[in-house]
C-alpha cells in the first residue's frame, strides 16, 4: 500500500513538472526561436523538426548518372568534352578492342581446356580505359578481377596477361594464383586476391600511407563491384577513407549482377551512390558506357582527393554482358533479350567509335587492321605461352618464408624423392628442371 501511495505522488509529481514544461514552452519566446535553431548534438547539427516521419530511398530524388555521349557518339554538352589529343584517344580506343580481342579468345581457350579459368570484360571496357586514361601511371591500382584494361592501359603486355593466364614460368606470380589475378608491382598494380572487398580497406590504408608522405601528388584507386560493396570491408573502408581523410577514389563498377545476383537483391535503396555522401564523401555517378564520362569523373575526383586528401566514391553504371566467368551460364537467370540489348544500344566501344569517327580520326579501314592487329597478338602470344615450361616443382615451397623452416624443408625433400621414384606418373617434362 505504501508503495503504491508512493507511487501515485510521484506520477502527480510527474504530471504536473510535464503540464508546468508544456505551457512554458508555449509561451517563453526563446523557444520558439530554439524551433528554427539547428541542434547542436556532437553527433548531428541538424534542424529539430515536430513531425515524426520516417526517411527512405523514395524520399530523395535517385542520384543523377552523369554523361558526355550520346549513344551515337555525339557529345551533348560541348563544354562536357574533354580536351584528350587525338594519339591518346585512339590508343584508348585500340586497347578497348585489346581487351575484346583477349576477351574472345582466352574465353574460347578456357572451353578447350588450356587454361583453368577466365573472365571477361564485355560492357565493362569504357570503364577501365576512362578511368585508366585520366589516373596518372604512379597512381596505386587495387583491382576486384574484372579490370584488364586497366593493366593494358598502364603497359602490362599481352604477353604478360597470357603468361599469368598460362601459369608459366614467366608469369611474375610462378604460376600460383588462378588466371586473371594479375600483378604487377613495377606498373603500380596491386595483385589481385579473390576474396571479395579485401582490396577496399588495403586500399584505403595505402591512400593513408601516401597522404603521410611529404609532398604527396599520388592517389589510390580501388575498383570493386555492387556484389563486393555488400562486403562488410567496404563499408569499413568507406567509413575510415572518410575519416581518416584519406586520398582514395573508390571505383565501384555496378554491372547489374553478382554472378546470379541481380542488383534488385543485392541492395535496397539508390546504389553504391547513395552511400557516399551519408558518410562524408564526394560522390558522383557516371554512365560507365560513356567512356568520357568516366574519364572526367576520374580526372576531377583524383585532382579533388589529391589537393584535400579526401575520398571520392565514384559509381559507374554498366552492364555484365559476358557470363560471370567460365563458371557460369547467365543465360539461367536472365533473357537473352536483356543480354542484346545492352550488347548493342550500349556498347562503350561502339559510342567511342562513333565519337572517333565524327572528329574524323577514325576509319573502318583502321578498326579492320585493329582487329586484325589485336586478334593475331592474341592468338601469337598464346601459342608461345602454350610451349613455354610451367614453374620449377620447388617454386611451391619458396617464398612464403624468408629462411625457408626445416619442415618446409622436409617436405622439399620428400617431394623431390617422390618423384624420382616415380618419374613416369608425373608430366615433368613440362616443367622447369635444375
Ligand atoms: C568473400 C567472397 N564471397 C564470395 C565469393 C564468390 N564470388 C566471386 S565473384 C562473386 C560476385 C561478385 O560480384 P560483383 O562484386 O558485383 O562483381 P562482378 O563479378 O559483377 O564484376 C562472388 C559472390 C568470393 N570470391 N569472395
Amino acid at each position: 500500500m505504501a508503495l503504491k501511495a508512493g507511487a501515485s505522488v510521484l506520477r502527480l509529481t510527474a504530471l504536473r513538472s510535464t503540464a508546468v514544461r508544456l505551457l512554458s514552452t508555449h509561451t517563453r519566446p526563446e523557444v520558439e526561436q530554439n524551433k528554427t535553431k539547428n541542434a547542436e548534438f556532437p553527433g548531428a547539427k541538424a534542424p529539430y523538426v515536430t513531425e515524426m516521419k520516417f526517411l527512405n530511398e523514395t524520399s530523395y530524388d535517385p542520384i543523377p548518372i552523369y554523361r558526355v555521349l550520346d549513344n551515337d557518339g555525339s557529345v551533348i554538352e560541348k563544354r562536357e568534352e574533354p580536351s584528350i589529343d587525338k594519339d591518346e584517344l585512339i590508343n584508348m580506343y585500340k586497347t578497348m578492342v585489346q581487351i575484346t580481342q583477349l576477351d574472345k579468345i582466352l574465353y574460347e581457350s578456357q572451353r578447350q581446356g588450356r587454361i583453368s579459368f577466365y573472365m571477361t570484360n564485355y560492357g565493362e571496357e569504357g570503364i577501365h580505359i576512362g578511368s585508366a586514361a585520366a589516373l596518372d601511371p604512379r597512381d596505386l591500382v587495387f583491382s576486384q578481377y574484372r579490370e584488364v584494361g586497366v593493366f593494358l592501359y598502364r603497359g602490362v603486355t599481352v604477353t604478360e596477361l597470357i603468361n599469368q593466364c598460362y601459369g608459366n614460368h614467366e608469369d611474375s606470380g610462378k604460376g600460383r594464383s588462378m588466371p586473371i589475378h594479375y600483378g604487377d608491382k613495377q606498373r603500380n598494380l596491386v595483385t589481385i586476391s579473390s576474396p571479395l572487398g579485401t582490396q577496399i580497406p588495403q586500399a584505403v590504408g595505402a591512400a593513408y600511407a601516401l597522404k603521410r608522405q611529404p609532398d604527396n601528388d599520388r592517389c589510390v584507386i580501388c575498383y570493386f563491384g555492387d556484389g563486393a560493396a555488400s562486403e562488410g570491408d567496404a563499408y569499413a573502408a568507406f567509413n575510415f577513407a572518410a575519416t581518416l581523410d584519406c586520398p582514395v577514389i573508390l571505383f565501384c563498377r555496378n554491372n547489374g549482377y553478382a554472378i546470379s545476383t541481380p542488383t534488385s537483391e543485392q541492395y535496397k535503396g539508390d546504389g553504391i551512390a547513395a552511400r557516399g555522401p551519408s558518410l562524408g564523401i564526394n560522390t558522383v555517378r557516371v554512365d560507365g558506357t560513356d567512356t568520357l564520362a568516366v574519364y572526367n569523373a576520374v580526372k576531377q575526383a583524383r585532382e579533388f582527393a589529391i589537393a584535400n586528401n579526401k575520398p571520392v566514391l565514384i559509381e559507374a553504371m554498366s552492364y555484365r554482358v559476358g557470363h560471370h566467368s567460365t563458371s557460369d551460364d547467365s543465360t539461367a537467370y536472365r533473357s537473352v533479350e536483356e543480354i542484346q540489348k545492352w550488347a548493342n544500344d550500349e556498347s562503350p566501344l561502339l559510342k567511342f567509335k562513333l565519337y572517333l569517327e565524327s572528329k574524323g580520326i577514325w576509319s573502318e579501314d583502321a578498326e579492320k587492321a585493329t582487329l586484325k592487329e589485336s586478334r593475331d597478338r592474341v592468338v601469337r602470344t598464346m601459342q608461345d605461352a602454350e610451349k613455354k615450361k610451367l614453374p620449377h616443382w620447388k617454386e611451391m615451397f619458396e617464398d612464403v618464408y624468408y629462411d625457408m623452416p626445416p619442415r618446409i624443408q622436409k617436405q622439399m625433400q620428400q617431394m623431390g624423392e617422390h618423384l624420382k621414384k616415380y618419374p613416369d606418373k608425373y608430366p615433368l617434362d613440362k616443367f622447369q628442371t635444375d
